[in-house]
């Protein structure tokens, strides 16, 4: 007997709905409803527009049914909503790429030193980490009014159910979690003055939180965690068959790193910018955030939003390696104006500014495939994970140019797929609780495999073109320091 999943996936650009019809062996999928995402600037404060979203979620679950067995959400990682005394929601979420915590994450530091930070939590920092939020908002009267602070998915699952937990995957990326025991520190929050009081308690991916309240429209129908971390989902989704892997879970960001049994806390890893997330069924993502497809997504946006499979054709045709930029420094992380910052990171740093559209797009590629050869590589020799294959997984799994990139890059072969791979792994983790499947991730894996179809890009071209682009990019990066 099967059962009627709906998975719903947040990224930054779109949320979307899927409805998955699953049994022991045989998963099938469609698309119930896609919305779009991304930031609205209200004054001076970027925002997530989170009641357009909560409706785009009602919208997809109608879409999905009208007979659903359950329910699970994850979303992008860190941002949160705070709940007053009554339940009420305190303003608009604050969207990650807010200019609020610049500068913060030294402020934090010099109260809590970042190497005792790590060794707790194990997180690269980026200045959005929920840690350096909270830290920017102390003093606000909203802070002051929360009684509950709850990340993304779980405050959709609160109205959705009325339940109030935190996800645990998702927590990992709060920066006040400690990695080795999967429990929050309430050390570090007293030692930064965050009210401990302020967080739900934790379930692990798996657990019922609740039914869908009547008013939603659906059925008294069950809403499992998730990996609840769009990451930890999309992890679960790479149709992996051993454990030397890579993955590159490439949409608004890549993330790319290696899985583990338990997090390491080296020094090393700290000094390289590694994280340490937790993932579902106990494992560790042992990654590096690059900024992602977030770079093209913003020139095209600037553009007047081009066809993109013809700019991409047109950059396979430029010449490669011309001109890269570090796809990891945080001053991407704002948006605006992207083609000049592009072209002025180029410039600062030595190399000639890609003069047209394509030769932009060429350099954004060559560049997040220097950037995925750096972090695969990386994580590979700081865990002593062997790596023998990269998955790339997400929207840019379609992207055939970076997958060939990422390949030649890597100096390994790349499978590309599934695009919806964070769905996939919400959908599997929701039927493995509801008992349609069982197993452990390589069994949910070998369902990924068996319904998908997968494209694999060899190698190509001379490695040490990437390695020198690397030591030049390297030298260049510290030389215009
Ligand atoms: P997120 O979950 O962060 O919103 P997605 O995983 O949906 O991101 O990936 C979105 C990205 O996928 C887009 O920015 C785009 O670069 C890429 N993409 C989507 N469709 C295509 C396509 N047909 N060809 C190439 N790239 C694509
Ligand atoms: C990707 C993602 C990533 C986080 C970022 C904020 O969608 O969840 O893992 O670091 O968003």
């Amino acid at each position: 007997m099967g059962v009627r999943i709906a998975a719903v996936d947040l990224g930054a650009s779109s949320g979307r709905v899927m409805a998955f019809d699953i049994a022991a062996d045989r998963v099938d999928f469609a698309e119930a409803h896609r919305f779009p995402n991304g930031p609205v600037r209200l004054g001076d404060t970027l925002h997530w527009d989170v009641l357009a979203l909560y409706q785009g979620v009602l919208d997809g679950l109608r879409a999905a049914g009208p007979r659903l067995d359950s329910v699970g959400i994850d979303s992008w990682a860190v941002d949160y909503g705070l709940l007053d005394a009554t339940g009420a929601l305190l303003g608009n979420p604050v969207h990650y790429r807010d200019a609020r915590t610049d500068g913060v994450p030294d402020a934090v530091h010099a109260r809590v030193p970042a190497a005792d930070l790590y060794g707790v939590t194990g997180l690269q920092v980026l200045p959005f980490n929920t840690i350096y939020q909270l830290a920017a908002a102390q003093g606000t009267p909203q802070l002051a009014a929360a009684r509950q602070l709850l990340l993304i998915p779980d405050l959709l699952g609160h109205w959705l159910t009325g339940a109030r937990v935190t996800e645990v995957t998702n927590a990992s990326t709060t920066g006040l979690l400690d990695a080795r025991t999967r429990t929050w520190s309430t050390e570090l929050m007293s030692g930064l003055g965050i009210a401990e009081g302020l967080f739900a308690p934790l379930v692990e991916p798996g657990t019922v939180i609740g039914e869908l309240l009547p008013h939603v429209g659906a059925g008294s129908v069950p809403v499992v965690a998730v990996g609840s971390h769009d990451t930890a989902s999309a992890v679960v989704g790479v149709p992996a068959t051993t454990r030397n892997f890579a993955y590159v879970a490439t949409g608004t960001w890549s993330l790319v790193g290696v899985e583990l049994d338990a997090p390491v806390l080296t020094e090393a890893g700290r000094q390289a910018n590694f994280s340490n997330e937790l993932g579902v069924d106990g494992t560790v993502r042992y990654l590096r955030n690059v900024m992602g497809l977030w770079l093209l997504q913003e020139c095209l946006r600037e553009w007047g939003d081009p066809d993109l499979t013809g700019l991409l054709d047109a950059a396979a045709g430029e010449p490669g390696l011309t001109a890269v930029v570090d796809a990891g420094d945080p001053a991407f992380i704002p948006p605006g104006d992207m083609p000049a910052r592009i072209a002025a990171a180029c410039t600062r740093t030595g190399q000639p500014a890609p003069g047209t559209p394509a030769a932009l797009v060429r350099c954004v590629l060559d560049s997040l495939a220097l950037a995925h050869r750096r972090a695969v590589r990386q994580a590979s020799d700081l865990s002593g994970q062997h790596v023998d294959v990269v998955h790339v997984v997400g929207g840019g799994a379609r992207n055939r140019l970076l997958c060939q990139l990422t390949a030649d890059a890597c100096g390994l072969p790349v499978i590309a797929g599934p695009v919806e791979a964070a769905a996939y792994g919400n959908a599997l983790v929701q039927a493995r609780a509801l008992g349609v499947v069982t197993g452990g991730l390589p069994e949910l894996r070998a369902l990924v495999r068996e319904s998908t179809e997968l494209v694999r890009y060899e190698p190509n071209g001379d490695p040490s073109a990437w390695r020198a682009a690397e030591e030049r990019l390297t030298a260049r990066e510290s030389g215009a320091a």
